[in-house]
């Protein structure tokens, strides 16, 4: 992309709203506007980064057995009647009324809709195990949404459902979750703590939070330090292996890390004292088993092997989309912007013309532009005719890990910068081996 072509209306000054980091950055990076209170539209920046990590969540998901969908935003109440939820979910849950009178509501999530698919379509314990997901809007009206993306009221989840004969198959799929989840978000560049936490709305008292350490997050934690030196790395997993699942539930969930909802002081206390940590969260993901709740209710059987009629085995499972945005922005900036994982960068590296005109530089960017593009990499090239310290002050606030710059002296040296965004080094190569080495780093991403 050009980006004298592209629509990235960065702001010089800092809004007045944004009370953390990661809101500021994404309206300053011209990657969301706000259409009304926690509503935003996606500017294509924002946008771009939203897909990415909706992108990885489906690679994920996918290699876990699980299968894609969609379901609509808008439902009809009578499910929610059946369930029993229509009235305890309370003002979070906007309602409508269609031109016949009819109660619907904007979906705050999808239990209902999902088991009424599974009831109209599976009959027999030969269909299961079974998990359905997809990655949708969802609307909570939040009586405080605050920190932009992070706490929405129309917010981006993705949210999966299983559908077991046995708790032990279903609790299988709970494992399988927390497996995919971990490589998710190590994926994106993050570290999520697995916690124990609490049901709340959704049900169920089997269930852990993913949370990621930050000073502004909004969960206070408790924990033992040794869950921070755990990381999942590129590992192999054999998703149907009920014992290796299980055995990274172990790893990961067997030392103390718990929300406030479900802190114990006493047990807290058994940790050894120097490695004992309070601090404070953002909530990415969270994961459920609350077995038959909503099969028992909405009447969600199947005939097993004895010919028994025996409601389902359930769990859920949510990623937020949309808020990992803010949760990456938290754990990766700077004073002067933000600084993508390579993951999830909206664009994988800059070029930076600072003699924007001149025959030799432009060609030379032009150059560089063909060859990377070529190697299926996406690149923006800052094309303006803008002076060079405005360019880098853009490119560092929208965070790109890469930046090439090109000038007229180094080309006589047949040399171009290449500067790594997280540490500020550079060096000087020849664009020949800038752009190999570009190639390199995102080879294995
Ligand atoms: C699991 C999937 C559920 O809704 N039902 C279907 C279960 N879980 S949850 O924990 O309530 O939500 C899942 C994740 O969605 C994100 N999230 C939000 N993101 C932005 N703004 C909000 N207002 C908001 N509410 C929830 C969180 O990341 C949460 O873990």
């Amino acid at each position: 992309m050009r980006l004298s072509r592209y629509f990235l209306p960065v702001l010089k000054e800092t809004p007045a709203e944004a009370q953390i980091a990661s809101h500021r950055l994404m309206l300053r990076a011209g990657m969301i506007k706000q259409s009304a209170a926690g509503i935003y539209s996606w500017l294509p920046l924002g946008f771009k980064v939203l897909k990415k990590i909706e992108n990885i969540v489906h690679e994920e998901q996918q290699r876990a057995g699980h299968i894609p969908m969609l379901m609509p935003t808008l439902q009809s109440a009578d499910l929610w009647r059946e369930s029993g939820r229509y009235d305890d979910y309370g003002e979070e849950m906007l309602r409508i009324t269609d031109r016949h009178g009819r109660d619907m509501l904007y979906g705050p999530t999808n239990e209902e809709l999902i088991t009424d698919i599974f009831r109209s379509y599976v009959g027999s314990y030969k269909d299961l195990p079974l998990t359905l997901y997809h990655i949708q809007w969802k609307f909570r009206d939040e009586i405080r949404p605050r920190f932009g993306v992070m706490r929405g009221r129309e917010f981006y989840m993705k949210d999966g459902y299983n559908f077991d004969l046995t708790k032990e198959d279903a609790l299988h799929a709970y494992n399988r979750h927390l497996v995919s989840y971990l490589r998710s978000y190590e994926r994106m560049g993050l570290q999520a703590i697995p916690m124990r936490a609490d049901g709340g709305p959704i049900g169920g008292d089997y269930t852990h939070e993913f949370l990621v350490l930050a000073e502004t997050g909004e969960s206070e934690v408790f924990y033992d330090s040794e869950v921070t030196d755990l990381t999942f790395g590129d590992r192999e997993i054999d998703y149907d292996n009920v014992e290796q699942c299980q055995g990274v539930l172990e790893e990961f969930t067997s030392r103390y890390a718990r929300t406030d909802e479900t802190h114990e002081e006493a047990l807290f206390n058994e940790v050894p004292e120097e490695r004992r940590r309070t601090a404070r969260g953002i909530e990415v993901g969270q994961i459920f088993y609350f077995g038959t709740k909503y099969s028992e209710a909405m009447n969600a059987t199947v005939v097993n092997d004895k010919q028994e009629r025996v409601p389902v085995h359930m769990g859920s499972h949510g990623i937020g989309v949309s808020r990992l945005l803010g949760a990456i922005i938290e754990a990766s900036h700077d004073d002067k912007g933000i600084i993508w994982p390579e993951g999830v960068t909206p664009f994988h590296v800059g070029i930076v013309n600072l003699k924007q005109g001149d025959d030799e530089a432009d060609a030379a960017c032009e150059a560089l532009y063909k060859s990377l593009t070529a190697l299926g990499l996406d690149p923006l090239y800052d094309d303006r005719k803008e002076r060079a310290g405005g360019k880098f002050a853009t490119m560092d606030l929208i965070g790109l890990p890469w930046r090439i710059t090109v000038g007229p002296r180094g080309l006589k040296n047949g040399v171009v910068e290449l500067t790594c965004r997280k540490t500020g080094e550079s060096e000087e190569l020849s664009p020949e081996l800038a752009v190999q080495k570009v190639a390199e780093i995102y080879a294995g991403i």
